[in-house]
This record gives structure tokens, C-alpha cells and sequence, in this order.
């Protein structure tokens, strides 16, 4: 049994990922293909407690460096208990953000050291890297009306993190663009304007190298 392959979508908030995520998990199904979609931070119960750690505002929000261990060691349960297992049976892993979410956000935006990040990142997922990385891309103006659209249709407000700031959004965006340069054989921008059909068949030329 040939190995799955793991993919995930990265962004900032309100690209769309979540909404793309669906639907490639579909797609990929109706290949026949045995899919796995998972969610970071998330997943397993564990990492899903740890995600309303992350999120929720209880009167004590993590410094920096403990924000950063927490999405690891939500990351740690998931390849162990999640995605490793599925890759090994030959399922596909979709997952909505990994880690270049980390070096994005905990590095570019909040200003830990990259290195540090990325020994720690190793360590958490013992190497494990994605195949295929679908960075969506749309304006700020964009992004605020959908998750102003979502927060309505959902009664919801902003968490912790998506009040983190212009500049911290703005560090965050270039953090993904310098990454998408290092790699670029792996990671693919993705222009996420339009409608969810439209950014799908974008989406959709870069899957089918690997089918
Ligand atoms: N984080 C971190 O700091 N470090 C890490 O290592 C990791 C994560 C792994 C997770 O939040 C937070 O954790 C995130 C990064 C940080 N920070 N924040 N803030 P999350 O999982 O709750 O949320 P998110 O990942 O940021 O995504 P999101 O806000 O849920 O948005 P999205 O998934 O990109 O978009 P969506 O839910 O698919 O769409 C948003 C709305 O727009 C929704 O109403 C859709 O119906 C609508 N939509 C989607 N596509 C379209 C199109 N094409 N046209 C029109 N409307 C659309």
C-alpha cells in the first residue's frame, strides 16, 4: 500500500480555508480516494482542548513562548495519533493549517525566533511535512467582509488572536509570502477571490499532479 499524501491550506483568517477544505475533502472522495480531514490547532480530543486553551479569553492569555508550545503539543497528538496513522493505511491527510501556520503567526507575527521554532517543530512532528501546501491569498477588505459575514450569520465575535492588530496581520501576510518563496515547489498561492467554485478549480490544477 503506497503512502497517502498530506496537504494542507494555509492563510490568514477568512481566506476561505476552511470553506476549501470541504470541498477538496469531497472532491478527492469521489476519486475514490480515502481522505482524512482534519484541523489545527485540533483534531483529537486532547488538541481540541488545547484549541479553546488557545482561544478562549479566561483573564490569563498565554506569553508568546507558552502559545507556541501549546499549538506543538496539540500538533504532537495529532501527527502521532491522527495523521501518521491515516499516511501509513494510504489515506490522504487534508488539514486546515500545520506548520508553516507557526512560523507565520509565532515567528513573522509575534517575533519568536525562527530557529527556536523550527527545532521545536521538528521535535513536535518528528519531520513530518506536507506535500502540498495551498496558501490562499485574498485582500484585507475581503477577508474582513467574510468573517464579518460568518460572525453575523454565526452570532460570534473575534477571538484572541484575530484581534491581534493591522501590524500583526500585516507581519502575518509577508511571513506567508517569504515562506511560499523559500518553498515554492511546495507551497502553491492560491488567488481565493470569487466564488467557492472558482477558487476550487484553482485549487483543484495543483491536486492533480499527485493523483
Ligand atoms: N494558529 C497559530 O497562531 N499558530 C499555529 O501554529 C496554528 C494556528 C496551527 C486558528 O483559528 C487560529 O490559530 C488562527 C491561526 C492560529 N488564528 N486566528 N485568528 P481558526 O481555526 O478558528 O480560524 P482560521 O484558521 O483563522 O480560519 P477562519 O477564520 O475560520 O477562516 P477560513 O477557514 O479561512 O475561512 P472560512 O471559514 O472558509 O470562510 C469564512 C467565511 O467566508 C464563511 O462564512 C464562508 O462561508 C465565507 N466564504 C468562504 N469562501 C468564500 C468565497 N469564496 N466567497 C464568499 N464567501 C466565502
Amino acid at each position: 500500500m503506497a503512502r497517502g499524501k498530506f496537504i494542507t491550506f494555509e492563510g490568514g483568517e477568512g481566506c476561505g480555508k476552511s470553506t476549501q477544505l470541504g470541498l477538496l475533502g469531497e472532491a478527492l472522495g469521489k476519486e475514490g480516494i480515502d481522505v482524512v480531514v482534519t484541523r489545527e490547532p485540533g483534531g483529537t480530543p486532547l488538541s481540541e482542548k488545547i484549541r479553546s486553551l488557545l482561544k478562549d479569553e479566561f483573564g490569563d492569555p498565554p506569553c508568546d513562548r507558552a502559545e507556541l508550545l501549546l499549538f506543538l503539543a496539540a500538533r504532537a497528538q495529532l501527527v502521532r495519533n491522527v495523521i501518521l496513522p491515516a499516511l501509513d493505511r494510504g489515506a490522504w491527510v487534508v488539514s486546515d493549517r500545520f506548520s508553516d501556520s507557526t512560523f507565520a503567526y509565532q515567528g513573522y507575527g509575534r517575533g519568536l525566533s525562527l530557529e527556536a521554532i523550527s527545532v521545536a517543530n521538528e521535535f513536535a512532528c518528528g519531520g513530518l511535512r506536507p506535500d502540498l501546501t495551498l496558501l490562499l491569498e485574498v485582500r484585507p477588505s475581503t477577508a474582513a467582509a467574510r468573517m464579518r459575514g460568518r460572525e453575523a450569520a454565526t452570532n460570534s465575535s473575534a477571538d484572541r488572536i484575530e484581534l491581534a492588530g493591522d501590524e500583526f496581520h500585516l507581519r502575518l501576510k509577508r511571513g506567508f509570502e517569504k515562506l511560499a518563496e523559500l518553498e515554492p515547489d511546495r507551497i502553491k498561492r492560491v488567488d481565493a477571490e470569487g466564488t467557492p467554485e472558482e477558487v476550487a478549480k484553482r485549487i483543484w490544477t495543483y491536486l492533480k499532479p499527485l493523483l
